[in-house]
Protein backbone atom coordinates (compact mmCIF):
# COMPACT_ATOMS: atom_id res chain seq x y z
CA UNK A 1 0.00 0.00 0.00
CA UNK A 2 1.09 3.47 -0.80
CA UNK A 3 1.89 5.60 2.14
CA UNK A 4 1.52 9.20 3.42
CA UNK A 5 1.81 11.47 0.30
CA UNK A 6 4.96 13.62 -0.17
CA UNK A 7 4.77 16.26 -3.14
CA UNK A 8 7.78 16.27 -5.60
CA UNK A 9 8.44 20.48 -5.30
CA UNK A 10 11.85 20.31 -6.95
CA UNK A 11 11.09 24.49 -8.37
CA UNK A 12 9.51 25.34 -5.44
CA UNK A 13 6.30 25.66 -6.76
CA UNK A 14 5.09 25.84 -3.24
CA UNK A 15 7.44 29.21 -2.59
CA UNK A 16 5.48 30.39 -5.73
CA UNK A 17 1.59 30.15 -4.67
CA UNK A 18 -0.08 33.34 -2.56
CA UNK A 19 -1.74 32.23 0.47
CA UNK A 20 -4.82 32.00 -0.38
CA UNK A 21 -3.60 29.19 -3.12
CA UNK A 22 -1.89 27.53 -0.63
CA UNK A 23 -4.73 27.25 1.69
CA UNK A 24 -6.89 26.07 -1.21
CA UNK A 25 -4.26 23.15 -2.24
CA UNK A 26 -4.03 22.10 1.81
CA UNK A 27 -8.11 22.13 1.96
CA UNK A 28 -8.64 20.00 -0.82
CA UNK A 29 -5.40 17.54 0.08
CA UNK A 30 -6.98 17.29 3.23
CA UNK A 31 -10.30 16.53 1.42
CA UNK A 32 -8.75 13.86 -0.86
CA UNK A 33 -6.53 12.32 1.73
CA UNK A 34 -9.97 11.50 4.09
CA UNK A 35 -12.58 11.63 2.37
CA UNK A 36 -11.74 10.13 -1.61
CA UNK A 37 -8.96 8.03 -1.16
CA UNK A 38 -10.08 5.64 1.60
CA UNK A 39 -13.12 4.29 -0.91
CA UNK A 40 -11.63 5.10 -4.18
CA UNK A 41 -10.25 2.04 -5.01
CA UNK A 42 -13.99 0.30 -4.24
CA UNK A 43 -16.02 2.60 -6.59
CA UNK A 44 -13.44 2.08 -9.62
CA UNK A 45 -14.19 -1.59 -9.19
CA UNK A 46 -17.36 -1.00 -8.38
CA UNK A 47 -18.01 1.31 -11.75
CA UNK A 48 -19.97 4.22 -9.61
CA UNK A 49 -19.09 7.61 -7.97
CA UNK A 50 -20.26 8.29 -4.88
CA UNK A 51 -22.71 10.94 -5.68
CA UNK A 52 -22.95 12.34 -2.20
CA UNK A 53 -19.53 13.90 -2.35
CA UNK A 54 -20.98 15.95 -5.23
CA UNK A 55 -22.89 18.06 -2.79
CA UNK A 56 -19.52 18.27 -1.06
CA UNK A 57 -17.37 19.77 -3.33
CA UNK A 58 -20.11 22.53 -4.04
CA UNK A 59 -19.60 23.34 -0.24
CA UNK A 60 -15.91 23.09 -0.48
CA UNK A 61 -16.16 26.16 -3.09
CA UNK A 62 -14.61 23.79 -5.78
CA UNK A 63 -17.36 24.63 -8.12
CA UNK A 64 -16.02 27.67 -10.23
CA UNK A 65 -13.97 28.70 -7.91
CA UNK A 66 -12.47 31.45 -10.26
CA UNK A 67 -15.35 32.41 -11.12
CA UNK A 68 -16.94 36.00 -9.63
CA UNK A 69 -20.00 36.82 -7.93
CA UNK A 70 -23.74 34.93 -8.22
CA UNK A 71 -22.23 32.55 -5.29
CA UNK A 72 -19.22 31.67 -6.48
CA UNK A 73 -15.79 32.04 -4.55
CA UNK A 74 -13.83 34.42 -6.68
CA UNK A 75 -10.38 32.98 -6.05
CA UNK A 76 -7.28 33.15 -8.47
CA UNK A 77 -6.78 30.80 -11.68
CA UNK A 78 -4.20 29.19 -9.86
CA UNK A 79 -6.39 28.37 -6.67
CA UNK A 80 -8.53 26.68 -9.36
CA UNK A 81 -5.52 24.66 -10.93
CA UNK A 82 -4.25 23.53 -7.63
CA UNK A 83 -7.50 22.37 -6.75
CA UNK A 84 -7.79 20.32 -9.56
CA UNK A 85 -4.26 19.34 -8.82
CA UNK A 86 -5.21 17.46 -5.72
CA UNK A 87 -8.49 16.56 -6.66
CA UNK A 88 -6.74 14.16 -9.53
CA UNK A 89 -4.26 13.46 -7.04
CA UNK A 90 -6.93 11.57 -5.49
CA UNK A 91 -9.66 10.34 -8.94
CA UNK A 92 -9.55 12.09 -12.57
CA UNK A 93 -12.94 11.41 -12.02
CA UNK A 94 -13.15 13.67 -9.18
CA UNK A 95 -11.40 16.35 -11.15
CA UNK A 96 -14.30 15.40 -13.88
CA UNK A 97 -17.13 16.13 -11.88
CA UNK A 98 -15.78 19.48 -10.54
CA UNK A 99 -14.20 20.63 -14.50
CA UNK A 100 -17.81 19.83 -15.97
CA UNK A 101 -19.97 21.74 -13.43
CA UNK A 102 -17.31 24.79 -13.19
CA UNK A 103 -16.09 24.78 -16.29
CA UNK A 104 -18.76 23.44 -18.79
CA UNK A 105 -21.59 24.44 -16.69
CA UNK A 106 -21.19 27.66 -14.76
CA UNK A 107 -18.73 29.38 -17.28
CA UNK A 108 -21.44 29.12 -20.07
CA UNK A 109 -24.15 30.87 -17.81
CA UNK A 110 -21.62 32.89 -15.99
CA UNK A 111 -20.19 34.38 -19.34
CA UNK A 112 -23.03 34.06 -21.76
CA UNK A 113 -26.10 34.01 -19.57
CA UNK A 114 -28.73 36.97 -19.27
CA UNK A 115 -28.85 38.02 -15.40
CA UNK A 116 -32.00 36.09 -15.36
CA UNK A 117 -30.40 32.85 -15.95
CA UNK A 118 -27.01 33.65 -13.76
CA UNK A 119 -29.13 34.23 -10.87
CA UNK A 120 -31.34 31.06 -11.34
CA UNK A 121 -29.08 28.86 -12.16
CA UNK A 122 -25.24 29.55 -10.29
CA UNK A 123 -25.65 30.13 -6.90
CA UNK A 124 -27.54 26.68 -6.52
CA UNK A 125 -24.57 25.31 -9.31
CA UNK A 126 -22.29 26.56 -7.34
CA UNK A 127 -23.15 24.99 -4.10
CA UNK A 128 -23.93 21.66 -5.15
CA UNK A 129 -27.59 22.22 -4.71
CA UNK A 130 -28.23 21.27 -8.18
CA UNK A 131 -25.84 19.42 -10.80
CA UNK A 132 -25.27 20.32 -14.46
CA UNK A 133 -23.63 18.55 -17.30
CA UNK A 134 -22.24 19.66 -20.81
CA UNK A 135 -23.58 18.34 -24.07
CA UNK A 136 -21.47 18.87 -26.93
CA UNK A 137 -20.06 15.36 -28.34
CA UNK A 138 -22.32 13.44 -30.52
CA UNK A 139 -21.81 9.98 -32.06
CA UNK A 140 -20.93 10.93 -35.46
CA UNK A 141 -19.19 14.23 -34.41
CA UNK A 142 -16.03 14.05 -31.75
CA UNK A 143 -13.25 15.91 -32.40
CA UNK A 144 -15.39 17.59 -35.29
CA UNK A 145 -18.20 18.91 -33.32
CA UNK A 146 -18.43 21.22 -35.46
CA UNK A 147 -20.78 18.77 -37.94
CA UNK A 148 -23.25 18.49 -35.26
CA UNK A 149 -26.78 17.44 -36.24
CA UNK A 150 -28.65 18.41 -33.02
CA UNK A 151 -30.96 21.11 -33.87
CA UNK A 152 -33.38 23.40 -32.12
CA UNK A 153 -36.20 24.62 -34.17
CA UNK A 154 -38.21 27.70 -33.25
CA UNK A 155 -41.86 27.16 -32.34
CA UNK A 156 -44.51 29.97 -31.79
CA UNK A 157 -43.93 29.53 -27.90
CA UNK A 158 -40.02 28.92 -27.53
CA UNK A 159 -38.01 25.93 -29.01
CA UNK A 160 -38.14 21.69 -29.83
CA UNK A 161 -34.74 20.55 -29.32
CA UNK A 162 -34.07 16.91 -30.95
CA UNK A 163 -30.81 15.00 -31.21
CA UNK A 164 -27.82 13.04 -29.29
CA UNK A 165 -25.45 13.57 -27.19
CA UNK A 166 -22.99 11.14 -26.23
CA UNK A 167 -20.26 10.22 -23.52
CA UNK A 168 -21.06 12.90 -21.40
CA UNK A 169 -19.88 13.29 -18.19
CA UNK A 170 -22.66 13.28 -15.19
CA UNK A 171 -25.56 13.84 -17.51
CA UNK A 172 -27.34 10.20 -15.51
CA UNK A 173 -27.09 12.39 -12.54
CA UNK A 174 -27.80 16.14 -13.93
CA UNK A 175 -30.77 18.31 -12.85
CA UNK A 176 -29.81 20.71 -16.03
CA UNK A 177 -27.76 20.18 -19.49
CA UNK A 178 -26.06 22.68 -21.19
CA UNK A 179 -26.59 21.35 -24.94
CA UNK A 180 -25.24 22.92 -28.08
CA UNK A 181 -27.46 22.65 -30.69
CA UNK A 182 -27.91 23.46 -34.41
CA UNK A 183 -30.00 26.64 -35.19
CA UNK A 184 -31.28 28.19 -38.40
CA UNK A 185 -30.67 31.99 -38.02
CA UNK A 186 -31.36 33.97 -41.66
CA UNK A 187 -31.00 30.72 -43.58
CA UNK A 188 -27.70 29.76 -42.46
CA UNK A 189 -27.04 27.28 -39.34
CA UNK A 190 -25.15 29.05 -35.90
CA UNK A 191 -24.42 26.86 -33.05
CA UNK A 192 -26.15 28.16 -29.60
CA UNK A 193 -25.98 26.89 -26.15
CA UNK A 194 -29.63 25.72 -24.58
CA UNK A 195 -30.05 25.06 -20.73
CA UNK A 196 -32.04 22.10 -20.75
CA UNK A 197 -33.90 21.23 -17.40
CA UNK A 198 -33.67 17.13 -16.85
CA UNK A 199 -37.21 15.77 -16.64
CA UNK A 200 -38.56 17.53 -19.98
CA UNK A 201 -40.37 15.89 -22.33
CA UNK A 202 -38.67 13.86 -24.66
CA UNK A 203 -35.69 14.20 -22.28
CA UNK A 204 -33.71 11.10 -21.43
CA UNK A 205 -30.14 10.23 -20.18
CA UNK A 206 -29.01 6.77 -19.78
CA UNK A 207 -26.33 5.23 -18.49
CA UNK A 208 -23.17 4.12 -20.82
CA UNK A 209 -21.44 1.04 -19.56
CA UNK A 210 -18.26 -1.31 -20.30
CA UNK A 211 -15.54 1.64 -19.77
CA UNK A 212 -11.93 0.88 -17.98
CA UNK A 213 -11.31 4.09 -17.94
CA UNK A 214 -12.54 6.79 -15.48
CA UNK A 215 -14.82 3.76 -13.85
CA UNK A 216 -15.72 6.32 -11.14
CA UNK A 217 -17.44 8.47 -13.11
CA UNK A 218 -20.79 8.22 -14.40
CA UNK A 219 -20.80 8.95 -18.19
CA UNK A 220 -24.55 8.37 -20.23
CA UNK A 221 -26.06 9.74 -23.40
CA UNK A 222 -28.48 12.88 -23.69
CA UNK A 223 -31.39 11.84 -25.88
CA UNK A 224 -34.24 14.74 -26.74
CA UNK A 225 -37.20 13.42 -28.85
CA UNK A 226 -39.61 16.44 -29.70
CA UNK A 227 -38.11 18.25 -26.58
CA UNK A 228 -40.27 21.37 -25.93
CA UNK A 229 -37.98 24.45 -24.50
CA UNK A 230 -39.35 27.51 -23.46
CA UNK A 231 -38.03 31.31 -25.67
CA UNK A 232 -35.87 31.69 -22.33
CA UNK A 233 -33.58 28.47 -22.97
CA UNK A 234 -31.08 29.68 -25.15
CA UNK A 235 -28.23 31.31 -23.45
CA UNK A 236 -28.76 34.81 -24.14
CA UNK A 237 -25.28 35.94 -25.14
CA UNK A 238 -24.23 33.00 -26.68
CA UNK A 239 -22.09 33.51 -30.01
CA UNK A 240 -23.07 31.86 -32.54
CA UNK A 241 -20.44 29.53 -33.91
CA UNK A 242 -18.11 27.15 -31.95
CA UNK A 243 -16.58 29.68 -30.06
CA UNK A 244 -19.24 29.13 -27.47
CA UNK A 245 -18.48 25.61 -26.46
CA UNK A 246 -14.67 26.08 -27.67
CA UNK A 247 -14.10 28.88 -24.76
CA UNK A 248 -15.82 27.03 -22.53
CA UNK A 249 -13.42 23.83 -23.38
CA UNK A 250 -10.19 26.34 -22.35
CA UNK A 251 -11.57 26.61 -18.93
CA UNK A 252 -11.85 23.09 -18.47
CA UNK A 253 -8.52 22.79 -20.46
CA UNK A 254 -6.94 24.86 -18.34
CA UNK A 255 -8.10 22.71 -14.76
CA UNK A 256 -6.92 19.12 -16.81
CA UNK A 257 -3.76 20.80 -17.32
CA UNK A 258 -3.44 21.16 -13.43
CA UNK A 259 -5.32 18.16 -12.84
CA UNK A 260 -2.90 15.71 -14.60
CA UNK A 261 -0.05 16.83 -12.18
CA UNK A 262 -2.09 15.43 -9.64
CA UNK A 263 -2.42 12.15 -11.41
CA UNK A 264 1.35 11.95 -12.27
CA UNK A 265 2.37 12.93 -8.59
CA UNK A 266 -0.08 10.20 -7.01
CA UNK A 267 2.31 7.60 -9.30
CA UNK A 268 5.54 9.13 -9.00
CA UNK A 269 4.96 9.50 -5.24
CA UNK A 270 4.22 6.04 -5.22
CA UNK A 271 7.24 4.65 -7.18
CA UNK A 272 9.40 6.66 -4.96
CA UNK A 273 8.37 5.02 -2.22
CA UNK A 274 8.12 1.57 -3.69
CA UNK A 275 11.45 1.63 -4.89
CA UNK A 276 12.97 2.34 -1.05
CA UNK A 277 11.13 -0.30 0.07
CA UNK A 278 11.20 -2.87 -2.19
CA UNK A 279 14.93 -5.48 -1.69
CA UNK A 280 16.13 -7.38 -5.07
CA UNK A 281 19.83 -8.75 -4.97
CA UNK A 282 20.61 -7.95 -1.41
CA UNK A 283 19.07 -3.91 -1.26
CA UNK A 284 16.48 -1.39 -2.43
CA UNK A 285 16.10 -1.41 -5.78
CA UNK A 286 15.90 2.43 -5.81
CA UNK A 287 19.71 1.70 -5.53
CA UNK A 288 19.80 0.72 -9.22
CA UNK A 289 20.98 3.37 -11.83
CA UNK A 290 17.89 2.54 -14.05
CA UNK A 291 15.81 2.66 -11.07
CA UNK A 292 17.12 6.32 -9.90
CA UNK A 293 16.71 7.31 -14.38
CA UNK A 294 13.50 6.35 -14.04
CA UNK A 295 12.77 8.37 -11.30
CA UNK A 296 15.13 11.24 -12.31
CA UNK A 297 12.79 11.48 -15.70
CA UNK A 298 9.26 11.42 -13.85
CA UNK A 299 10.53 14.30 -11.52
CA UNK A 300 12.23 16.25 -14.38
CA UNK A 301 8.72 16.05 -16.37
CA UNK A 302 6.60 16.90 -13.37
CA UNK A 303 8.64 19.80 -12.33
CA UNK A 304 8.55 21.34 -16.01
CA UNK A 305 4.55 20.23 -16.14
CA UNK A 306 3.80 22.57 -12.87
CA UNK A 307 5.92 25.19 -14.49
CA UNK A 308 3.86 25.30 -16.95
CA UNK A 309 0.66 25.09 -15.24
CA UNK A 310 1.52 27.55 -12.65
CA UNK A 311 2.60 30.45 -15.38
CA UNK A 312 -0.73 29.66 -17.32
CA UNK A 313 -2.98 30.98 -14.38
CA UNK A 314 -0.33 33.85 -14.43
CA UNK A 315 -1.88 34.47 -17.74
CA UNK A 316 -5.03 33.48 -17.06
CA UNK A 317 -5.59 35.88 -14.30
CA UNK A 318 -3.73 38.81 -16.48
CA UNK A 319 -6.63 37.89 -18.92
CA UNK A 320 -4.01 37.06 -21.88
CA UNK A 321 -4.43 33.53 -21.90
CA UNK A 322 -4.91 32.29 -25.45
CA UNK A 323 -6.49 28.55 -26.38
CA UNK A 324 -2.90 27.63 -28.03
CA UNK A 325 -1.51 28.23 -24.88
CA UNK A 326 -3.70 26.26 -23.35
CA UNK A 327 -3.13 23.62 -26.06
CA UNK A 328 0.69 23.27 -25.02
CA UNK A 329 -0.38 22.98 -21.62
CA UNK A 330 -2.81 19.76 -21.86
CA UNK A 331 -1.17 18.42 -24.17
CA UNK A 332 2.05 18.10 -22.25
CA UNK A 333 0.81 17.91 -18.76
CA UNK A 334 -1.52 14.89 -19.66
CA UNK A 335 1.08 13.08 -22.00
CA UNK A 336 3.77 13.32 -19.41
CA UNK A 337 1.05 11.96 -16.67
CA UNK A 338 0.07 9.00 -19.14
CA UNK A 339 4.61 8.35 -19.56
CA UNK A 340 4.77 8.85 -15.16
CA UNK A 341 2.06 5.82 -14.93
CA UNK A 342 3.40 3.95 -17.09
CA UNK A 343 6.86 4.43 -15.72
CA UNK A 344 5.54 4.10 -12.32
CA UNK A 345 3.51 0.47 -13.33
CA UNK A 346 7.41 -0.74 -14.16
CA UNK A 347 8.93 0.16 -11.09
CA UNK A 348 6.04 -1.77 -9.24
CA UNK A 349 6.99 -4.70 -10.85
CA UNK A 350 3.90 -7.05 -10.76
CA UNK A 351 2.48 -5.28 -7.61
CA UNK A 352 1.96 -2.44 -10.07
CA UNK A 353 -0.79 -4.21 -11.70
CA UNK A 354 -2.97 -4.69 -8.32
CA UNK A 355 -5.32 -2.77 -6.58
CA UNK A 356 -3.05 -2.11 -3.61
CA UNK A 357 -1.37 0.95 -5.79
CA UNK A 358 -3.33 3.25 -7.55
CA UNK A 359 -0.90 3.17 -10.46
CA UNK A 360 -3.50 1.01 -12.62
CA UNK A 361 -6.37 3.23 -11.82
CA UNK A 362 -4.67 6.65 -12.81
CA UNK A 363 -3.13 5.03 -16.05
CA UNK A 364 -6.77 3.75 -17.65
CA UNK A 365 -8.08 7.22 -16.02
CA UNK A 366 -5.23 8.82 -17.77
CA UNK A 367 -6.54 7.54 -21.25
CA UNK A 368 -9.96 9.38 -21.37
CA UNK A 369 -8.30 12.68 -19.91
CA UNK A 370 -5.97 12.63 -22.88
CA UNK A 371 -8.72 11.97 -25.07
CA UNK A 372 -11.70 14.06 -23.95
CA UNK A 373 -11.28 17.54 -24.34
CA UNK A 374 -9.36 17.55 -27.39
CA UNK A 375 -7.52 14.45 -28.22
CA UNK A 376 -3.64 14.75 -28.35
CA UNK A 377 -3.98 14.71 -31.77
CA UNK A 378 -6.22 18.11 -31.93
CA UNK A 379 -3.93 19.63 -29.46
CA UNK A 380 -1.29 18.71 -32.11
CA UNK A 381 -2.74 20.25 -34.90
CA UNK A 382 -3.89 23.27 -32.64
CA UNK A 383 -0.14 24.23 -32.13
CA UNK A 384 0.92 23.13 -35.56
CA UNK A 385 -1.61 25.76 -36.77
CA UNK A 386 -0.37 28.52 -35.21
CA UNK A 387 2.66 28.11 -35.85
CA UNK A 388 2.62 27.63 -39.31
CA UNK A 389 -0.78 29.19 -40.39
CA UNK A 390 -1.70 26.38 -42.25
CA UNK A 391 -4.99 23.87 -41.14
CA UNK A 392 -4.59 20.22 -41.27
CA UNK A 393 -7.71 19.34 -39.50
CA UNK A 394 -8.82 18.54 -42.98
P1 LIG B 1 -11.92 27.52 -35.17
O1 LIG B 1 -12.07 28.05 -36.57
O2 LIG B 1 -10.59 27.22 -34.62
O3 LIG B 1 -12.68 28.53 -34.17
C1 LIG B 1 -14.03 28.85 -34.29
C2 LIG B 1 -14.23 30.05 -33.37
O4 LIG B 1 -13.95 29.65 -32.02
C3 LIG B 1 -12.82 30.40 -31.52
N1 LIG B 1 -12.00 29.45 -30.77
C4 LIG B 1 -11.90 29.44 -29.45
N2 LIG B 1 -12.38 30.27 -28.53
C5 LIG B 1 -12.08 29.99 -27.26
N3 LIG B 1 -11.36 28.92 -26.87
C6 LIG B 1 -10.87 28.06 -27.79
N4 LIG B 1 -10.16 26.99 -27.42
C7 LIG B 1 -11.12 28.32 -29.14
N5 LIG B 1 -10.78 27.70 -30.30
C8 LIG B 1 -11.33 28.41 -31.28
C9 LIG B 1 -12.12 30.95 -32.72
O5 LIG B 1 -11.41 32.11 -32.42
C10 LIG B 1 -13.27 31.19 -33.67
O6 LIG B 1 -13.94 32.36 -33.24
P2 LIG B 1 -14.22 33.56 -34.27
O7 LIG B 1 -14.97 34.55 -33.48
O8 LIG B 1 -12.86 34.01 -34.68
O9 LIG B 1 -14.99 32.95 -35.39
O10 LIG B 1 -12.81 26.25 -35.09
P3 LIG B 1 -12.52 24.97 -35.78
O11 LIG B 1 -13.81 24.48 -36.34
O12 LIG B 1 -11.34 25.06 -36.71
O13 LIG B 1 -12.09 24.08 -34.51
C11 LIG B 1 -11.48 22.93 -34.77
C12 LIG B 1 -11.10 22.19 -33.51
C13 LIG B 1 -10.77 20.79 -33.95
C14 LIG B 1 -9.88 22.84 -32.87
C15 LIG B 1 -12.25 22.17 -32.48
O14 LIG B 1 -13.40 21.70 -33.08
C16 LIG B 1 -11.90 21.31 -31.27
O15 LIG B 1 -11.29 21.77 -30.30
N6 LIG B 1 -12.29 19.99 -31.28
C17 LIG B 1 -12.15 19.14 -30.13
C18 LIG B 1 -13.51 18.84 -29.56
C19 LIG B 1 -13.48 18.73 -28.09
O16 LIG B 1 -12.53 19.10 -27.40
N7 LIG B 1 -14.56 18.26 -27.48
C20 LIG B 1 -14.69 18.21 -26.09
C21 LIG B 1 -16.11 17.86 -25.68
S1 LIG B 1 -16.47 18.22 -23.97
C22 LIG B 1 -15.56 17.11 -23.11
O17 LIG B 1 -14.78 16.36 -23.58
C23 LIG B 1 -15.78 17.16 -21.66
S2 LIG B 1 -14.91 15.98 -20.77
C24 LIG B 1 -15.19 16.65 -19.27
C25 LIG B 1 -14.69 15.88 -18.12
O18 LIG B 1 -15.29 14.82 -17.77
O19 LIG B 1 -13.73 16.37 -17.49
P1 LIG C 1 -12.75 10.84 -32.74
O1 LIG C 1 -12.98 12.29 -32.98
O2 LIG C 1 -13.53 9.87 -33.55
O3 LIG C 1 -11.20 10.55 -32.93
C1 LIG C 1 -10.68 9.22 -33.08
C2 LIG C 1 -9.17 9.34 -33.36
O4 LIG C 1 -8.95 10.10 -34.55
C3 LIG C 1 -8.44 10.10 -32.24
O5 LIG C 1 -7.18 9.53 -32.04
C4 LIG C 1 -8.30 11.49 -32.81
O6 LIG C 1 -7.18 12.20 -32.27
C5 LIG C 1 -8.10 11.18 -34.29
N1 LIG C 1 -8.47 12.33 -35.11
C6 LIG C 1 -9.69 12.91 -35.21
N2 LIG C 1 -9.64 13.96 -36.05
C7 LIG C 1 -8.35 14.05 -36.47
C8 LIG C 1 -7.64 14.92 -37.36
N3 LIG C 1 -8.25 15.96 -37.92
N4 LIG C 1 -6.33 14.70 -37.57
C9 LIG C 1 -5.69 13.67 -36.95
N5 LIG C 1 -6.30 12.81 -36.11
C10 LIG C 1 -7.61 13.00 -35.87
N6 LIG C 1 -18.01 15.11 -24.44
C11 LIG C 1 -18.94 16.04 -24.07
O7 LIG C 1 -19.47 16.76 -24.90
N7 LIG C 1 -19.26 16.20 -22.75
C12 LIG C 1 -18.72 15.43 -21.77
O8 LIG C 1 -19.03 15.62 -20.58
C13 LIG C 1 -17.78 14.42 -22.15
N8 LIG C 1 -17.27 13.59 -21.20
C14 LIG C 1 -16.47 12.55 -21.59
C15 LIG C 1 -16.09 11.60 -20.64
C16 LIG C 1 -15.31 10.52 -21.03
C17 LIG C 1 -14.94 9.47 -20.03
C18 LIG C 1 -14.86 10.40 -22.36
C19 LIG C 1 -13.97 9.26 -22.76
C20 LIG C 1 -15.25 11.33 -23.30
C21 LIG C 1 -16.07 12.41 -22.93
N9 LIG C 1 -16.54 13.32 -23.88
C22 LIG C 1 -17.44 14.29 -23.52
C23 LIG C 1 -16.26 13.11 -25.30
C24 LIG C 1 -14.87 13.55 -25.73
O9 LIG C 1 -14.76 14.94 -25.77
C25 LIG C 1 -14.59 12.92 -27.09
O10 LIG C 1 -14.40 11.54 -26.87
C26 LIG C 1 -13.39 13.53 -27.78
O11 LIG C 1 -13.65 14.86 -28.16
C27 LIG C 1 -12.92 12.71 -29.00
O12 LIG C 1 -13.99 12.39 -29.81
P2 LIG C 1 -14.18 10.84 -30.30
O13 LIG C 1 -14.10 10.00 -29.09
O14 LIG C 1 -15.42 10.83 -31.09
O15 LIG C 1 -12.93 10.52 -31.18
Amino acid sequence: MAGKFSELDLYDLNGLLTDEERMVRDMVRSFVDSEVLPTIEAHHTAGTFPVEKLKTLGELGLYGPSLKGYGCPGLSNNSYGVAMMELERGDSGFRSAASVQGSLVMYPIWQYGSEEQKNKWLPKLANGDLIGCFGLTEPDYGSNPGGMITRARRTDTGWVLNGAKMWITNSPVADMAIVWAKVEEDGVDAIRGFIVEAGTPGYSAPVMHGKWSLRASQTGELVFQDCPLPADAMLAKSPSNLKGPLSCLTQARYGIAWGAIGAAQACFDSAVQYSNEREQFGGPISRFQLTQKKLAEMAVEITKAQMLAWRLGKLKDAGTMTPVQVSVAKLNNVGIACDVARISREIHGAMGITDEYPIMRHMMNLESVKTYEGTNDIHTLSIGRHITGQNAFF
